[in-house]
């Protein structure tokens, strides 16, 4: 196990854990990737599962929007269904499309033959984040996993959905198999972000993407135990812990409770439609926000983009006001392909110079 890194100026590992920050820290969820063409040269010479296997790409890719954009973290270039697939779950990341899941997983009996996640199945990952913590310098690195649940929407409904229906059908349905499903996918996330904290990643993200598909009740009934555990287990690295989510306005609180109270900073992402000084007054008191400027802002244009960035740092400054114990800018989702990499740039420049 590597020894973890102090970063002691890095103003995003500040603005988690509560302190204060030099500058307001900036970076963008699916920075790596997608808009930038450096990514997309080599993205031609090889599938996206080659480049989650391969260390030398994951750190390379990891790299690219750092040397670019100067953002204030790096996250590791990787996806959420990497565990799956390197614990022998037979899917692919289709372009244009996302997770393919061959054999989508449905029964009680599918969910038997789950495997859990050894170490050595994701060594390039491992090896990745060895070698990024020596290059990166003063830029901390954030690992992440998926949550239980978006896991368990690609695994039930074999790809991307818009309603997730037999994945809510299950839950409501047949209890007792979604909660072993979410247990069998809470190991396999706690694998994959123990892997990169062992590793040297200085703060973990968990995304639950799609949970804002849930009512409260729901989402607290068959979800929060599971991600619950999650942070629990993780805590003990003492690394910074964002919990995110899209469309989530209603699930803040609890998601919330998720990551704080297990001795670990504790950070909430929040998506463009809740005010950061709102989200303040949902979260557990001592939680740091992210986010959250909506992605297609960017495709706006730059003036429109710098005016809807500053119209973000300062609900930032409110939000903290308010209580929230510090604020990361990021947008409220992740980059579009179609975003210019000049506008993220300057953003970041405008960000910086607030
Ligand atoms: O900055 C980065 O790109 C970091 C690496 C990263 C991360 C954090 C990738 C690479 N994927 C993710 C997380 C991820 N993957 C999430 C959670 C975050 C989010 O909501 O955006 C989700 C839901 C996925 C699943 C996934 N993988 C999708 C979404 C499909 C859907 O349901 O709408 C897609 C399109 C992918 C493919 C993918 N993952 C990452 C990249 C760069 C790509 C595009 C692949 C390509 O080059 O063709």
């Amino acid at each position: 196990m590597n020894t973890r890194r102090e970063l002691p100026d890095s103003a995003y590992l500040a603005a988690a854990r509560g302190r204060k920050p030099g500058r307001v820290p900036v970076w963008f969820m699916r920075q790596a990737g997608r808009s930038l063409p450096e990514y997309r040269a080599l993205r031609a010479k090889n599938t996206m599962m080659q480049a989650c296997f391969d260390a030398e790409l994951i750190t390379e890719i990891t790299l690219q929007p750092i040397r670019r954009h100067g953002v204030d973290a790096a996250i590791l270039f990787s996806d959420i269904v990497v565990p799956l697939r390197a614990s022998g779950i037979d899917l692919d990341i289709v372009p244009d499309v996302g997770p393919v899941i061959e054999h989508p997983i449905r029964t009680a009996a599918d969910i038997a033959e789950m495997r859990p996640l050894e170490r050595e199945q994701v060594a390039p990952v491992a090896q990745a984040v060895a070698t990024l913590v020596s290059e990166l310098g003063d830029v901390p690195l954030i690992g992440f996993a998926g949550a239980p649940f978006t896991l368990a929407s690609y695994l039930v409904e074999g790809g991307p959905s818009r309603n997730h229906e037999r994945t809510k059908a299950m839950m409501l349905g047949e209890p007792e198999t979604w909660h072993a499903l979410m247990t069998a996918l809470t190991e396999v996330t706690i694998a994959f972000l123990q892997v990169q904290v062992d590793a040297g990643v200085d703060a973990i993200q968990v995304f639950d993407s799609w949970a804002g598909t849930l009512s409260l009740a729901d989402y607290r009934s068959y979800v929060l135990p599971h991600s619950t555990r999650v942070f629990a287990t993780l805590a003990a690295a003492g690394v910074p812990m964002t919990h995110f989510g899209v469309g989530t306005a209603e699930l803040l609180g609890a998601m919330s409770e998720a990551a704080s109270g297990h001795g670990a900073p504790a950070v909430v992402g929040v998506d463009w439609r809740t005010s950061l000084s709102d989200a303040a007054a949902r979260v557990v008191p001592g939680t740091a926000l992210q986010g959250n400027l909506d992605p297609v802002v960017l495709l706006a244009g730059l003036p429109v983009a710098e005016r809807a960035a500053r119209a973000v740092v300062d609900d930032g400054r409110r939000a903290i006001d308010a209580g929230a114990a510090g604020h990361v800018f990021n947008l409220g989702h992740g980059v579009l392909p179609a975003t210019d990499p000049e506008v993220i740039t300057e953003v970041v420049a405008l960000v910086h110079s607030l």
